[in-house]
């Protein structure tokens, strides 16, 4: 028998290691904690594994889910108020949820941002 993946694996546009912080949930503040996330984009939402890719692959068979992030509706804009730290940009959530994401290098966190945007930008508002 044929193997067939997930439709989500079909799915993936973008992956990889980004600093993030998570700053609210359900617009309440949270205290800022950066860490490495293990960072997976699809064509509407946003999955924040906790570590790196091999423990992202190894929950997926545990059933362990990562934070997962619904990006209908969502902002993202560059924030230089936010953090003391360069380049990082700002995803909120209809849901009032908001991470902060940043990375040292310039063509890393702007492929990002890019990615992010037209995925937003191609999503119903609503
Ligand atoms: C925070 C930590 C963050 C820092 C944040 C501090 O302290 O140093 O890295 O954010 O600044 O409050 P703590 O670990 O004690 O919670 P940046 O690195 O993004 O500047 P902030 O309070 O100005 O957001």
């Amino acid at each position: 028998k044929d193997i067939i993946p997930p439709l989500e694996q079909l799915m993936v546009e973008k992956e990889g290691y980004l600093q993030k912080a998570k700053i609210a949930d359900g617009g309440k503040k949270l205290r800022k904690n950066w860490s490495t996330s293990w960072i997976v984009l699809s064509n509407k939402k946003i999955e924040f594994y906790k570590e790196s890719k091999q423990q992202a692959l190894s929950s997926m068979k545990t059933g362990h889910k990562p934070e997962s992030v619904d990006l209908c509706g969502a902002h993202i804009e560059w924030t230089k108020e936010k953090s003391s730290r360069k380049n990082v940009f700002q995803i909120t959530t209809v849901s009032g949820n908001e991470f902060l994401l940043q990375s040292d290098i310039d063509f890393i966190i702007l492929d990002w941002f890019q990615a992010i945007k037209n995925t937003i930008d191609r999503l119903p508002k609503d």
